[in-house]
């Protein structure tokens, strides 16, 4: 029997080897960092994990896709961009991940982004593998026209890789309900197939899920809920900062505000809006939904309440609960000494990796409810399994329906993760919790599958 050190010494050796065949990849290694370090004990005691080979086909993805994504803007200038896809992992599904359009992907961001994906699906309990992708593509100022003419060209080359049994794209950071409407259209014209399974995110009334543009943000409200329940408290009458303003941050405030607590702030890489009386939420999806203007028109037009910091961070802001709901490492250790000291009591990611592993180790040793993104912002993809499962009986669920599932899923997330945790000597510790059991979940599937 190996003990916990040593295996932990074979999953260092692991991480250097990791850093070295992916060079210039920091966000995939902190990815892989972070799960890779909370494995020893799952390791240790089940010597079948141990079997060589099985880790080190998990950090491999199963197949990445680069491709050259030509369009022309509004003034006829051709413009290239670079597509990604990785299909990191199909042991539990098909590959099933967000595509990101932001200049700052690149293929190190997509495989961060693919790993966490494995875990997180898998800790949905529904039957979907791990992939994500995306390109360097800038909506930002783009026009309609420019948006569609990209997501055609990006699908004339991404239509051979995915399929409802093979790899169900969705949206990410620049990619919404827009952006999935003209992707489907593409795809729908090449193949000359009706395949509603193929992407999740689709409109109401063509073959999406009501609650879908919801559920990420919901999700992740219940899954602070949760925590905070353990600790024999409740969302009624707390104050919330919530970072981002588009599709998971909207919906965390709409979630939060329903719940009785009083969501503050929101923010997108201009700076950020806070609003004592709390977000008005009718004002914010006007601006960002339908003008998709920037947060600053949020204070010039809601009045004394309200007001913009340029270049300011939402963590300066005193609340009972943080919600980073905008992208990777928004919240560093500054940032979690500043939220500790204005007596945060629980910080849930609805992004994925926003908070940096100083910033969690911090957060953790001074007794914060910390909800890692891959447990707490699983609603999103866990209600595309659903769409995927409406779309495959041709049918479709109320929204009732649907928010109670969601509703199912999330409790049961909690609970795996607190209970796991605690059965590895780490009570109280969502992030060993959740990549231990989201971890238990593929490694049997991969086994029992051979090496492939
Ligand atoms: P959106 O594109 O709808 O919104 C992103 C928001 O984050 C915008 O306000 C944007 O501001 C801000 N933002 C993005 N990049 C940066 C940056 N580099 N610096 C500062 N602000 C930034 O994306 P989503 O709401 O869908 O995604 C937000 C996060 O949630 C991402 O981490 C995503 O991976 C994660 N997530 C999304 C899910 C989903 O279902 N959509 C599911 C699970 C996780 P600006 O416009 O100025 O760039
Ligand atoms: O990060 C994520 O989980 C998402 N962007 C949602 C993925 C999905 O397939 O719905």
């Amino acid at each position: 029997m190996t003990t916990r050190s040593e295996t932990q010494t074979t999953l260092d050796h692991l991480l250097t080897e990791i850093e070295h065949r992916n060079p210039a990849q920091p966000e995939f290694h902190q990815a892989a960092h972070e799960v890779l370090e909370t494995l020893a004990p799952v390791v240790a005691a089940r010597p079948e994990y141990a079997e060589p080979g099985l880790i080190e086909r998990l950090v491999e993805p199963e197949r990445q896709v680069m491709f050259r994504v030509p369009w022309q803007d509004d003034q006829g200038r051709v413009r290239v961009n670079r597509g990604f896809r990785v299909e990191f992992n199909s042991a539990l599904g098909p590959y099933k991940g967000g595509l990101r359009f932001h200049p700052s992907v690149n293929l190190g961001v997509i495989k961060f982004l693919g790993f966490e994906q494995i875990f997180k699906n898998a800790l949905t309990g529904l039957g979907i593998g791990g992939g994500k992708g995306g390109s360097d593509f800038d909506p930002h100022g783009r026009s309609d026209a420019e948006v569609m003419r990209f997501c055609q060209s990006f699908m004339t080359e991404l239509y051979r890789h995915i399929g409802e049994h093979t790899d169900v794209p969705a949206g990410d950071i620049g990619v919404g309900g827009r952006e999935i409407g003209y992707l489907f259209g593409q795809y729908r014209r090449i193949t000359n197939r009706w395949e509603a399974g193929v992407l999740t995110g689709k409109g109401q009334g063509w073959g999406g899920s009501l609650i879908r543009p919801e559920a990420t943000g919901y999700g992740n409200v219940l899954f602070a809920a949760a925590m905070l329940r353990e600790r024999g408290e409740d969302l009624e009458g707390q104050t919330a900062v919530v970072s981002g303003s588009g599709n998971v941050a909207i919906y965390t405030i709409e979630k939060l505000t329903a719940l009785g607590a009083n969501a503050v702030t929101c923010s997108d890489s201009s700076g950020y809006v806070v609003d004592e009386k709390g977000i008005d939420l009718d004002l914010l999806k006007q601006i960002k939904e339908v003008e998709r203007g920037r947060v600053d028109a949020y204070a010039e037009r809601r009045g004394s309440s309200a007001r913009f910091v340029p270049g300011g961070r939402v963590w300066e802001v005193p609340a009972d609960l943080a919600l980073p709901s905008a992208t990777q490492n928004e919240l560093d250790e500054n940032d979690a000494a500043t939220l500790i000291r204005n007596g945060v009591k629980a910080v849930s990611e609805g992004a994925n990796m926003p908070t940096t592993p100083e910033a969690v180790h911090l957060l953790q040793q001074a007794g914060v409810a910390f909800g890692p993104g891959k447990a707490a912002n699983a609603g999103g993809v866990a209600v595309s399994a659903l769409e995927m499962a409406q779309n495959h009986a041709r049918t479709s669920w109320t929204a009732a329906r649907v928010e109670e599932e969601l509703a199912d899923i999330m409790t049961s997330i909690h609970t795996t993760c607190h209970e796991t945790a605690e059965r590895y000597g780490a009570p109280g510790d969502y992030v060993t919790g959740a990549n231990i059991a989201g971890f238990e979940r593929v490694a049997d599937a991969m086994l029992a599958q051979g090496v492939i």
